[in-house]
């Protein structure tokens, strides 16, 4: 028996014996109310959840749902398999804090402030989490945000200082203050969300959870249950990763971001530096073996043991083998290394996306719930010789987006239109059923969810500002295309590149002044100019951010 047929037989029985219509007018008055309640809340329960998971530099292509040749993310996947994934989502700015700050405004870097990781975020500006929490949702956030620490619009919050630490993190609270939690981070913020999500979760709200995961960022180190597995395993190289960056501009030959030249020695291949010492091996950066102390040094003991029991072998073998390798020989080695620590920190990302499925499955809470999975932006795992993100060639430009929301879509989807991370905030606060401020720049993707993408946007603007800074990658904006890439390169230069994504594909011929593409240079032109004041960018912000930058 339903609610209905419940109230339906309370009535009857209650009516049958009652000869005066007067004296059933109170009962049925109350009935009425209860009904009424009844129906509210089951509005509000229709209302769905949002499980909002991001990591932290996971490049589309170590996520198997895109391709499996270097990495198994089966549970990740579980959400393509059950949703949708999109293989064309990109971001607006590759880099971290700014990132998170179009995330949270739905507004390009040039208007949320937050235009590289060193500027302050303003926070007297509105984030679609407190517009979620005003419009009552429940919110909680777990993880790395990466600014301020006191994010708004929270009900329950435990974020990491900073960028935070792999192993025994501190972590800025709502209730407690700053706590240090012994343990490795990542299963750390899984359990924080699984336990918010049993204790804390109120039944009668709806809830917008935000499970925001360090890994896999620099300097990539896994749980000690993936050290053996991964250090073992064999990568396939990418096809650039020799890439000596002709056809190309002065900004892919100046970046200091290629595996063999720029990753330290002890910071992130993890050679010791006793061992770097005595093989002569100088600091790829003055901050070089200080890394290593700062990460692998803030292990206790009986953690420090484990790394050892499997690192300290590898590193004696590379100390056996140095004085033979060649310079190939010590990209290959490097390269392997890199793979192996960053697609091993990948691997507990993946088991706690699978505890949360497997959570909401259990507690019913699935049916009602939607689970987004995306990244702060994508990453080179060795493509063009590199690691690191900030320039808009593919693989740190695109980042992955799976979304699963039963009912709504369709399992097994694919989309492949251009949508960015600035579509986020007005497509979850569309998600909720709470309106979507006007300046708000993104689009709402549900459409695109429901299957129906006709009239979407055709083009995407990206604008990169951090430099000069670490990496040394060159400011640049630019217009994207399903078929093309038009970038101007600033600031210390002024250069114009332009790319055939469709044959092309690795991004390694420079078409600009390739006399078969003017009319496609032209017309790229006028649209990125369009696209430009279409969003409110100018010169004028681009020199008042060099200004800037030179006073900070
Ligand atoms: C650190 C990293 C860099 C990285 C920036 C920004 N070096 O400085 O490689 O580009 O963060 O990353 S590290 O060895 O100190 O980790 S971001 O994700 O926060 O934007
Ligand atoms: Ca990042």
């Amino acid at each position: 028996m339903n609610f209905f047929e419940g109230i339906a037989k309370l009535i009857s029985s209650l009516a049958t014996p009652m000869k005066n219509f007067q004296n059933i007018l109170p009962i049925l008055f109350v009935l009425f109310s209860l009904l009424w309640v009844h129906n509210l809340q089951a509005q509000k329960q229709a209302r769905p959840n949002i499980l909002f998971i991001m990591a932290d530099d996971h490049a589309y292509q170590a996520i198997s749902a895109y391709d499996s040749s270097l990495a198994l993310t089966p549970n990740i996947d579980r959400i393509a398999q059950e949703g949708m994934a999109f293989s064309n989502a990109c971001v607006t700015n590759s880099i971290c804090a700014p990132s998170r700050a179009v995330l949270l405004t739905g507004k390009h870097s040039h208007l949320n402030g937050k235009i590289d990781n060193i500027s302050p975020f303003d926070t007297t500006q509105v984030t679609f989490p407190q517009i979620l929490q005003g419009g009552g949702y429940q919110t909680a956030m777990f993880g790395k945000l990466h600014f301020g620490n006191n994010p708004k619009g929270f009900d329950q919050f435990k974020i990491l200082i900073d960028q935070g630490n792999y192993y025994n993190p501190d972590f800025i609270t709502k209730n407690e203050g700053q706590i240090r939690l012994e343990g490795y981070t990542t299963d750390l913020i899984t359990d924080m969300t699984l336990d918010w999500l049993q204790n804390e979760r109120d039944d009668a709200q709806p809830f917008f959870l935000m499970c925001l995961h360090k890994a896999p960022h620099r300097e990539w180190l896994p749980a000690k249950r993936h050290y053996k597995k991964f250090t073992q395993m064999n990568f396939p190289e990418p096809p650039t990763l020799f890439d000596d960056y002709e056809g190309r501009g002065s900004a892919a030959k100046e970046a200091e971001m290629n595996v063999l030249e720029h990753q330290n020695w002890a910071g992130d291949s993890k050679v010791y530096p006793e061992i770097m010492d005595e093989l002569g091996i100088t600091e790829t950066a003055d901050w070089d073996k200080a890394a290593f102390e700062r990460t692998v040094g803030r292990m206790n003991e009986s953690q420090r043991a484990s790394w050892d029991s499997v690192y300290r072998p590898i590193m004696e073998d590379f100390r056996d083998k140095y004085p033979r390798m060649s310079k190939k020989d010590l990209m290959k080695w490097r390269y392997q290394r890199y793979m192996q620590d960053y697609l091993g920190s990948i691997a507990s990302v993946d088991d706690g996306v699978g505890e949360l499925l497997d959570y909401l499955e259990e507690s019913g809470l699935a049916e009602n719930t939607i689970v987004i999975y995306t990244s702060d932006q994508g990453f080179y795992l060795g493509e063009h010789g590199w690691f690191d993100k900030r320039f808009i060639y593919n693989e740190s430009f695109k980042t992955p987006l799976l979304v699963k929301w039963p009912g709504t879509i369709s399992p097994n989807s694919l989309n492949t239109q251009m949508v960015q991370n600035l579509d986020f905030a007005p497509t979850m606060l569309s998600m909720a059923g709470v309106g979507v401020p006007a300046d708000m720049q993104g689009e709402n993707l549900i459409p695109l969810l429901e299957g129906n993408g006709k009239g979407f946007r055709k083009a995407v603007y990206y604008h990169y500002y951090e430099y000069p800074a670490i990496h040394m990658v060159k400011r640049h904006y630019a217009i994207v295309t399903e078929d093309y890439k038009l970038i101007h390169f600033y600031h210390d230069v002024d250069e114009w590149e332009l790319y055939d994504r469709k044959k092309d594909p690795l991004e390694l011929k420079n078409e600009y002044d390739n006399p078969s593409y003017q009319k496609i240079r032209k017309k790229l032109h006028k649209q990125l100019k369009k696209l430009r004041v279409k969003y409110k960018d100018s010169e004028e912000l681009d020199r008042e951010f060099i200004s800037r930058y030179k006073n900070n």
